[in-house]
């Protein structure tokens, strides 16, 4: 299997946490995803042009970091990241969702600043921040009550903190949220987490 990946990507990092969770090393080669060269690889993988992509047996190209996972899942008996049915499941999916809109709010953070001088727009900065806020605001809520799981939407959670930190240091996500510093300290030091920081995670 073939993983499109790049550095510090807060989505590519979930599909490279789950495969050190799962004890994949050794069947997922981990590759450059080039998103800005169409005639590249990745595209032949996944026309979106989006990291991560992977390329699995059979022909079947996945492009998109929740199915990614999901996929992964089912090709390892070394952990469950995503529970097999009842709420359980459904908890995890949803979560799961909720902490990927929080790394899109921060993507598209990352896109508007990026522009031209001078057409960067303060208000679609603002308005991505401002969600990003009002999701981080959620997970104090919800954080309350997790327990030790690390299940796909843990493993998101946990990577779209971290890049909250390692870009948005300035937002200060800890700063009046105790159960989600509380949650986040209990799996920071995981071998998984620290293996794929987006401070030190390279190709
Ligand atoms: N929903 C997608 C989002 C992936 C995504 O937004 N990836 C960004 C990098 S963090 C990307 O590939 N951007 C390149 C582009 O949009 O051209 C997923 O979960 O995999």
């Amino acid at each position: 299997m073939k993983l499109f990946s790049a550095p510090v990507s807060p989505f590519v990092r979930k599909a490279v946490l789950a495969v050190h969770e799962l004890g994949l090393n050794d069947k997922v080669e981990i590759v450059k995803g080039d998103y800005n060269d169409e005639s590249s690889d990745l595209f032949k993988c996944s026309p979106i042009g989006k990291i991560p992509a992977m390329a699995a047996p059979d022909g079947i190209n996945l492009c998109d970091s929740q199915l990614i996972v999901a996929y992964l899942d089912a090709q390892s008996d070394q952990a469950e990241l995503l529970p097999a049915s009842g709420s359980a499941r459904w908890e995890a999916l949803a979560s799961e969702a909720l902490a990927d809109g929080l790394m899109d709010a921060g993507v598209d953070v990352m896109r508007e600043v990026r522009r031209p001088e001078g057409t960067i727009s303060s208000e679609i900065e603002q308005k991505f921040r401002d969600r990003a806020v009002a999701v981080l605001d959620r997970f104090e809520q919800e954080a309350a009550s997790y327990g030790d799981e690390f299940h796909v939407g843990r493993i998101s959670l946990l990577c779209a903190l971290d890049y909250f930190s390692f870009r948005f240091a300035d937002m200060e996500w800890q700063k009046g949220r105790p159960n989600l510093v509380a949650w986040h300290a209990k799996f920071t030091d995981r071998a998984s987490a620290k293996a794929t920081h987006p401070a030190t995670w390279t190709l």
